[in-house]
C-alpha cells in the first residue's frame, strides 16, 4: 500500500487510529519506532521548532522542506497540518501538489481567515465563508496527484464561538465538497461539544478529533462516539521543551556535563536511530574494498 492508500484505510476502517504528532524527522522516526501507524505533522510544533509562531509567519514553501524529510525517513502517512491552505484556493492547489511530490498522504484544511491564530489563543478565529472553504476543498481534490491523497476538511465552528448547528452545516458541506474526512474541533476541557456533534453527525466522511484540552476524556469514549482518528496533537514537542530545560539548567549550574550523562540518550542510540548499521552493510556489499580506512 502506498501511504496515501495506508491513510485513507486508517480513516475508514472501524478501529480508532491514535496519530502522534512530530515536527521533525527524527521526532517522526520515533513515532513510528514506537508503533504508531499515522504522524501529525502540527503546525504548531513546526512552527516553534523553527522558532516560529503559529500564525503563518513561516511559507507553504519553507515547511515543504521539512515535511519531505520527515517523509524520507519514515514509512507510515503523514496528515500534514495545512492551516487554512497559506492563502486563496491557488494556494491550496500549489500546497496539495507539492505535498504529493514529497511524500506526504495528505493534508488537514481549517476554516478560518488566512494567516490563521492557533485555536487555543483568545482572539482572532474569525470563520472564512463556507463558499470560499468549499471551493478550496474542491481546488485541493483537484490537484492531488495519487488518487488517494487524503483532504480533511477541519471546522472551527466550536473555537470561532458558533453552535453545532453551524459545526454540522459546515461538515456537511465541506463532505459534499469532497472531502475524504471531517476533523471537528473544541476548545473546551470536557468532550461535551464533539459527543454533540458525533452524534447528529449522518455523514459518511469519518470523524478525527484534537482532545488536547479535554484530555482526560476516557480513550473508550472515542470508540463509543464512531471516531476515526484522534490526534495527539503537540505531545512529542511538549516533553522535549522540558526535558531540554532541564538538562540544560543542570549543565549551566554544574559546569559538568558527567552528572546527566546516563539520563540523556547515548549517542548509540541517536547512531541507531539514523540507522548507521545500514550504511556498514551496504559497504560491504557496494563498497568491498574497505577503500575508505
Ligand atoms: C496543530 O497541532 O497545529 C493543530 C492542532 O492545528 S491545534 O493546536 O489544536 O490547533
Ligand atoms: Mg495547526
Amino acid at each position: 500500500m502506498t501511504k496515501a492508500q495506508q491513510l485513507k484505510h486508517l480513516l475508514n476502517n472501524d478501529e480508532v487510529t491514535y496519530a502522534l504528532e512530530a515536527h521533525h524527522a527524527a521526532s517522526a522516526l520515533i513515532v513510528e519506532k514506537t508503533g504508531f501507524k499515522m504522524i501529525w505533522a502540527s503546525g504548531l510544533t513546526l512552527s516553534a521548532a523553527l522558532g516560529h509562531r503559529d500564525c503563518n509567519e513561516l511559507s507553504w514553501t519553507n515547511l515543504c522542506d521539512q515535511f519531505e524529510y520527515m517523509a524520507d525517513a519514515t514509512n507510515i502517512p503523514i496528515l500534514v497540518d495545512g492551516d487554512t491552505g497559506f492563502g486563496n484556493f491557488n494556494n491550496v492547489r500549489m500546497l496539495v501538489r507539492k505535498l504529493g511530490k514529497c511524500g506526504v498522504a495528505g493534508v488537514c484544511l481549517e476554516d478560518k481567515i488566512f494567516p490563521k491564530t492557533n485555536s487555543f489563543l483568545p482572539y482572532n478565529q474569525s470563520l472564512s465563508s463556507i463558499e470560499e472553504f468549499v471551493g478550496k476543498i474542491q481546488a485541493a481534490k483537484d490537484s492531488q496527484t495519487t488518487p488517494d491523497f487524503c483532504v480533511v476538511a477541519r471546522t472551527e465552528a466550536f473555537i470561532s464561538g458558533q453552535g453545532l448547528e453551524e459545526a454540522l452545516k459546515r461538515a456537511y458541506a465541506y463532505q459534499e465538497a469532497g472531502a475524504d474526512a471531517i476533523l471537528v474541533h473544541s476548545k473546551k476541557s470536557t468532550i461535551e461539544e464533539i459527543e454533540s456533534f458525533c452524534k447528529c453527525w449522518n455523514g459518511s466522511a469519518p470523524l478525527v478529533i484534537v482532545p488536547t484540552k479535554y484530555a482526560s476524556t476516557p480513550s473508550d469514549t472515542y470508540q463509543k462516539l464512531g471516531i476515526s482518528v484522534v490526534l495527539w496533537a503537540n505531545h512529542l514537542f511538549r516533553a522535549s521543551l522540558i526535558a531540554m530545560r532541564d538538562i540544560a539548567g543542570r549543565i549551566f549550574r554544574e559546569q559538568s556535563v558527567h552528572g546527566i550523562d546516563s539520563q540523556i540518550a547515548s549517542l548509540n542510540d541517536i547512531f541507531e536511530l539514523v540507522d548507521e548499521n545500514e550504511l556498514k552493510r551496504a559497504e560491504q556489499k557496494y563498497f568491498p574494498l574497505n577503500l575508505n580506512v
